[in-house]
């Protein structure tokens, strides 16, 4: 074990693959609290007009459960083992794959519409917070993609994919090479921003839901868009280059709702990028259908 969370053996398939599961993070009754919380916050975020979206789009700024879990030691640990001792957090987001639905994840790299300069200082840690399986819309990763550099994308604004585009790479994938990522409720994998990975739809009779959480390092910078936020989450940020971002309170406090619409507007810029008139109101992925029962 290096000090920092992952064993050599680890650290070194990381970066030869651009991936790592399972890694162990909470105990299934862990997990099976988180799954309550999140859909407790749903079912809430359901009588307020308008917060419904924000719980997808950005869980650790509206639901303290989340944001606590995000920043956990053990979590940044790992994150440090790869990037190094200065962490921010630039983003999280919900992916829930209702019981049996068609919504599905194509071939795709994040960082292609992120609009982040370098993908050398990105990670994603990807919480299980139910079992994930092939029959539930598991990712696939293509081991060893994240050495191609960014390739082009075409969007296809499919009205299943849940990509804020639709976006998906424009090349063959061969995915015979795709390694599935079955997770147990509350483990994590980590990916690199380069990745080729993408999933498929959920046909079993309960909801799939994984917390998508980004990191990068404070030297990272926004080069499409005029403003980004991040907010040190360890460490020392010596550049300056993002805007933080506060935690919330309590579910949907308001006075941190204006910040939030204001950051999530400004990311239109590069998550839009000459497809300004599809930009959602709200910002960021495109608007999510509320499960007609959250918490079932
Ligand atoms: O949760 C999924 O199915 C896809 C998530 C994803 O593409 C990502 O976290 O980058």
């Amino acid at each position: 074990m290096t000090d920092h969370g992952l064993t050599e053996e680890q650290l070194a398939a990381y970066e030869r693959d651009g991936f790592l599961f399972p890694l162990p993070l909470l105990s299934g009754d862990q997990a099976g609290d988180l799954r309550s919380g999140i859909e407790g916050a749903q079912s809430r975020a359901r009588d307020v007009a308008n917060m419904f979206q924000y719980t997808f789009n950005v869980p650790h700024l509206v639901i303290p459960q989340v944001q606590e879990l995000v920043t956990r030691p053990d979590v940044l640990d790992r994150v440090e083992a790869v990037m190094g001792p200065d962490i921010m957090l630039w983003a999280a987001s919900l992916f829930i794959k209702e019981a049996n639905t068609t919504d599905f994840v194509s071939w795709h790299q994040d960082l292609r519409y992120w609009g982040l300069d370098d993908d050398a200082h990105e990670l994603t840690v990807w919480v299980a917070v139910t079992d994930v399986t092939p029959e539930n819309g598991a990712m696939r990763f293509v081991p060893g993609s994240h050495r191609s550099g960014l390739v082009e994308h075409s969007d296809t604004f499919s009205a299943d994919n849940q990509l804020s585009r639709g976006q998906e790479i424009a090349q063959t994938v061969d995915e015979a090479d795709a390694v599935t990522v079955a997770l147990k409720a509350g483990d994590v994998s980590m990916h690199h921003g380069s990745l080729f990975h993408a999933s498929g739809p959920n046909t079993t009779a309960d909801r799939r839901i994984g917390l998508a959480v980004r990191y990068i390092c404070p030297e990272m910078r926004q080069g499409v868009g005029s403003v980004d936020h991040a907010t040190l989450v360890r460490g020392v940020d010596r550049y300056g280059h993002f805007e933080p971002m506060a935690e919330p309170t309590f579910d949907f406090d308001p006075f941190r709702m204006a910040a939030i619409d204001r950051m999530l507007l400004a990311e239109n810029e590069f998550f839009y990028k000459g497809a300004e008139d599809k930009a959602p109101a709200h910002g960021r992925r495109k608007e999510m259908a509320e499960p007609a029962n959250p918490a079932g």
